[in-house]
């Protein structure tokens, strides 16, 4: 029974021992050596390594080695590794004023480098020495391909120096499938319930003082001319022919009867004979 329980932890061992592609601290027990400047290649425990830069001793995460750069184009790349997935790696600066950009980028063959990720200087705390001052990154490479590289590349500087130490890479098709996330659909920004602009009240229209229409004068009318009566034409009031006047006749002047004288007589019967 106890042969069997060794057996399966020394399993264990191994697939998590299998699980790290690359993990080194750059020490002597690692297979780490000097190297002081320039471009080198160092063949370690995990294989061999390139180099523009300087590996010594002093300013570690751990051990007593670590890796460093302090000119732009200086760089460290891993050994050759078959589908990388996590990369770990602990960096500091050597001082407080560093100013320095570094990339993080793979190949695949030997081909041209890609960029992954980059972290400069002011991405780490100065907690007042390069000791205390390291910072533990982490870079998803995640590739399936085989063949593939890993390198530090410091693309700007100013100031200070960029150490590494403590780096690991996991084997992507050996690590815990990371189960995919099942997408958690994003919590729907609730649509703000649209401000209605408060509407510019519409003027109340003046309704245009209406021209008044005009009374329409009534034609004067014509007064329609009283018919003039024609003035009748008097008839002419008949002129009576003027009467010949009959002549009055003249009646004739009577002989002057002699007056006879009188005879004294009784005087009436004198007076009825003159009257017949
Ligand atoms: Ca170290």
């Amino acid at each position: 029974m106890k042969r069997v329980v060794f057996v399966l932890v020394l399993m264990l061992a191994v697939s998590v021992q299998a699980a790290n592609l690359i993990n080194t601290g750059f020490e002597n027990a690692d297979g780490w050596a000097d190297h002081v400047s320039g471009v080198w290649t160092q063949v370690a425990n995990d294989g061999t390594w390139s180099a523009n830069a300087y590996a010594n001793t002093g300013a570690t995460h751990g051990g007593s080695r670590k890796v460093g750069f302090n000119q732009t184009g200086r760089y460290l790349f891993t050994p050759s590794v078959n589908k990388p997935g996590v990369l770990t790696f602990w960096a500091t600066i050597s001082s407080a004023t560093a100013n320095w950009t570094v990339n993080v980028e793979k190949r695949i063959n030997g081909g041209s480098w890609t960029n992954v990720s980059s972290l400069s200087a002011s991405d780490i705390p100065w907690n007042g020495s390069d000791v205390l001052s390291y910072k533990q990154f982490t870079v998803n490479i995640n590739d399936s391909s085989n063949n593939v590289e890993i390198q530090w590349y410091m693309s700007a500087r100013s100031a200070g120096s960029f150490y590494i130490d403590d780096v690991v890479l996991t084997d992507y098709t050996a690590s815990t499938p990371t189960p995919t996330p099942t997408p958690i659909p994003p919590t729907p920004t609730p649509t703000p319930t649209p401000i209605p602009p408060t509407p510019t009240p519409t003027p109340t229209p003046i309704p245009p003082t209406p021209t008044p229409t005009p009374t329409p004068i009534p034609p004067t009318p014509t007064p329609t001319p009283t018919p003039i009566p024609p003035t009748p034409t008097p008839t002419p009031t008949p002129i009576p022919p003027t009467p010949t006047p009959t002549p009055t006749p003249v009646p004739p002047t009577p002989t002057p009867t002699p007056t006879p004288t009188p005879t004294p007589s009784s005087g009436v019967r004198d007076w009825k004979i003159l009257l017949n």
